[in-house]
């Protein structure tokens, strides 16, 4: 059984297992979460994700998908990079944004990381819209059979709190 449990605040300062990246295809790093984490963990996440650029990864991580690094200096063990969908209007992308829960639960299943914290990805850079981020997040999580524990949805200011707490009821 899983629980979901809603934390405002930076996910970088987080106590768990797992901390979930909002990351771009190239691994590298940027701004919003990503650059959070980048900081605040240090140099070794870069370098093992430069390592999977050289390696399995040659033209970078695919929408929807996921893949885990060292996690530093943060206080986790490790960190599961997943790229969220751009919001477009035009396009439904829904189903790679629930990938992205989908499989960053399925790495850490494999790993065995039992409390993961993931933040509302695709809701700042990638522009999509809070509510709807939001439903998708919870909804894919509650529909994924996994073995972690509890995952925790950290989340940056009071709005999407708000949208997340409105999901879960
Ligand atoms: N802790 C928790 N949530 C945060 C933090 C933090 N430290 N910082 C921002 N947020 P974003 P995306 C919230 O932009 O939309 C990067 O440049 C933020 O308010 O980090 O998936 C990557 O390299 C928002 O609600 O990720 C990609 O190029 C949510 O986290 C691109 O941004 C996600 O915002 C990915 O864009």
């Amino acid at each position: 059984m899983t629980t979901i449990t809603l934390v405002q605040g930076d996910i970088t300062r987080q106590s768990v297992d797992a901390i979930v990246n909002a990351a771009n295809s190239s691994l590298l790093g940027g701004g919003g979460v990503d650059g959070a984490i980048h900081r605040r963990g240090g140099p070794a996440i870069l370098e093992d994700c430069q390592k999977l650029r050289d390696s399995r990864y040659g033209k970078g991580l695919p929408t929807g998908q996921a893949v885990a690094t060292t996690a530093g200096e943060l206080d986790a063990d490790w960190v599961i990079h997943t790229v969220g969908p751009v919001w477009s209007s035009a396009d439904d992308r829904s189903a790679q944004l629930a990938s992205c829960y989908r499989e960053a639960l399925r790495v850490a299943d494999e790993l065995g990381a039992r409390t993961v914290a993931f933040p509302a990805i695709s809701s700042g850079v990638y522009g999509w819209p809070m509510e709807d981020a939001a439903r998708i997040a919870v909804e894919t999580v509650r529909d994924t059979p996994t073995a972690v524990e509890e995952v925790r949805f950290v989340l940056f200011d009071e709005a999407a709190y708000g949208a997340f707490a409105r999901q879960v009821g």
